[in-house]
C-alpha cells in the first residue's frame, strides 16, 4: 500500500449530481497521466462531508468501475453517523477496495474512549485494513503518540494519514511504530514529511501535479535534498496560487484546462467567478 495518492476530486454537475463522465476522465487522468500508485475515494477533496449517502456509494462504484485492479484504492468511510460509516465500510470493502479509512469524528468533542470505539465498531464490521484519517486543524481533534498507539495495537489498523504541519509528533510515530504506513498529507510539506521517511503521501493537489510530488518523494528518499528542495519550491509556487484562488475550485478548473471534466463544486462551496477561472488558468500556464 506504499505509494502516491491522489486525493481523488469529485466532479458534480450544476446541480450537485454527479458527473459520472466527468469522474471517469478524472480517475483516468490520475492513473494515466499523473501516475498515481493508488485513489484515496472520498475524502476532504472528494467533498465528501457534502453530499448524500447514495452519492458516496455512487462514487465508489464508478471509481472502482473505471479504476479496476490498475491501481490500490482507499475507501474514506468516516463520518459522523457511525451506521453510515459501517454501512460504507462494508460496501466499499465488498467492492474490492484495498483499504478503507476514517476521519477521526468531529465537531462534538468526542473523547478519545469514544474515538477509540468509533473505530473498533467500523473495524469489526469488516475484514479490511484501516488507515486513520488525521486532520486536526479541520476536525480539532489532536492526538497524542500514546493514543496513536492504543489504536495502532489493533493488527487491522495499518496506518494513517498525518495531514497536520507537527513534525515533532511525526518522527515520534515513525520511530515508535515503525512497521506501520504513515501518508504524508500536506502536499507543501512532502519534502519535510519524506525527509521523515513516510511511506507514501495523500494529496488534492496531486490531481494537477502529481508529477512532481513523485519527483520529491523519490529525490528525498535517495538523498537528493538539494534537488528535491527545488521541485517542493516549483511545487509550493503553484500551491500558493491554488490556496490564494480557491483550493478545490482552483484545481477543479485546472483540471477542466487540460480537458479532464472536472465539473463544479458542491454548494454551499463556491465554484469560480470568470476572473476566478482566468486567474486558475494563468496559475496552470505559469506553475505546471
Ligand atoms: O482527504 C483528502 O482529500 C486529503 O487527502 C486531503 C489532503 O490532505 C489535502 N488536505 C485538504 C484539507 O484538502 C491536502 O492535499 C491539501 O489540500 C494541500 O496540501 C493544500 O493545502
Amino acid at each position: 500500500m506504499k505509494g502516491l495518492y491522489t486525493a481523488l476530486m469529485c466532479s458534480f454537475d450544476e446541480k450537485g449530481n454527479v458527473n459520472e463522465k466527468g469522474l471517469r476522465e478524472i480517475v483516468r487522468h490520475n492513473i494515466d497521466v499523473q501516475q498515481m500508485d493508488g485513489l484515496y475515494v472520498n475524502g476532504s477533496t472528494g467533498e465528501n462531508f457534502l453530499i448524500s449517502l447514495a452519492q458516496k456509494k455512487q462514487i465508489f462504484d464508478i471509481v472502482k468501475n473505471e479504476a479496476g485492479d490498475d491501481v490500490k484504492l482507499i475507501a474514506q468511510v468516516g463520518a459522523l453517523n457511525l451506521d453510515e460509516a459501517v454501512e460504507l465500510a462494508k460496501y466499499a470493502t465488498d467492492l474490492g477496495y484495498n483499504a478503507i479509512s476514517a476521519v477521526t469524528p468531529f465537531y462534538y468533542k468526542f473523547d478519545f474512549e469514544e474515538i477509540k470505539d468509533y473505530y473498533n465498531t467500523i473495524l469489526n464490521s469488516v475484514d479490511n485494513d484501516l488507515i486513520i484519517y488525521s486532520i486536526p486543524a479541520l476536525t480539532g481533534v489532536n492526538m497524542n503518540l500514546e493514543q496513536f498507539g492504543e489504536l495502532f495495537e489493533n493488527d487491522k489498523v495499518i496506518g494513517v494519514k498525518f495531514t497536520a504541519p507537527d513534525f515533532f509528533l511525526l518522527e515520534r510515530i515513525r520511530h515508535a511504530y515503525p512497521e506501520k504506513l504513515i501518508f504524508s498529507g500536506f502536499d507543501e510539506m512532502l519534502l519535510s514529511a519524506s525527509v521523515l521517511n513516510v511511506d507514501g503521501a495523500i494529496g488534492s493537489t496531486f490531481n494537477v501535479n502529481g508529477q512532481r510530488a513523485r519527483q520529491i518523494f523519490e529525490l528525498a528518499q535517495e538523498g537528493r535534498i538539494d534537488e528535491a528542495r527545488d521541485v517542493q519550491k516549483a511545487t509550493n509556487d503553484l500551491i500558493a496560487g491554488i490556496l490564494d484562488n480557491g483550493l478545490y475550485p482552483t484545481i477543479k478548473e485546472m483540471l477542466k484546462y487540460k480537458g479532464v471534466d472536472a465539473g463544479f463544486c458542491r454548494k454551499p462551496m463556491k465554484s469560480l467567478s470568470e476572473e476566478g477561472i482566468k486567474r486558475a488558468q494563468e496559475i496552470a500556464d505559469k506553475h505546471l
